[in-house]
């Protein structure tokens, strides 16, 4: 296993589009440990390809409270999004130490492949919604940030400049 770099915002290749896998692959299974890795040492509750400079539809998500339930996503596809919206204050690895409010569907159901390559639906509320409609945005490049006002996002990105610049003086 090994860990992977996560792209920050305002990164231009977190804007690129993931494509499907065509097959679950031991390359895929290899991609899905990695990530599973990166996400628990970070740690966060969910993990897009995108996220880690691979443009290939695979999510990883652990929203148990002792970070032991992995759900592995590929190629994700929304099949229905309840009318109801609900807000929630989100956050994400590509905006460290950022969170905000976004208003998303409340219930979605979601179909994917697992890590066996076996097609799968589930009905999701919460934090899963939540973070299944966050990942997807991923793979589609977009960040959550791009919900929130032009300010909020000129803002962002300067903090986010700022950040990078610190962390390259402190080496
Ligand atoms: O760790 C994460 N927490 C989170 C909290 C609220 C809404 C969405 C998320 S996802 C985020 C990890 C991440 O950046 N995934 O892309
Ligand atoms: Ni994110």
């Amino acid at each position: 296993m090994a860990l992977l770099t996560v792209l920050c915002y305002p990164d231009p290749r977190l804007h690129k589009v993931a494509k499907p896998v065509a097959q679950v692959d031991a390359r895929i299974k290899k991609i899905v440990a990695d990530m599973a890795e990166t996400m628990y040492e970070a740690p966060g509750v969910g993990l897009a390809a995108t996220q880690v400079d691979i443009h290939e539809r695979i999510v990883v998500i652990d929203v148990s409270e002792n970070q032991n339930a992995l759900q592995v996503f590929i190629n994700p596809e929304l099949v229905w999004v309840s009318p109801e919206k609900k807000s929630w204050r989100e956050g994400c690895l590509s905006v460290p130490e950022y969170y905000d409010e976004v208003d998303r569907p409340a219930v979605v159901r979601v179909k994917a492949l697992d890590i066996h390559g076996k097609e799968f639906e589930v009905e999701a509320d919460g934090l899963l919604s939540v973070c299944l409609q966050h990942e997807m945005d991923h793979l589609q490049g977009k960040v959550f940030v791009e919900y929130l006002s032009m300010l909020k996002r000129t803002r962002i990105s300067l903090k986010m400049k700022k950040r990078a610049k610190e962390l390259v003086g402190q080496r």
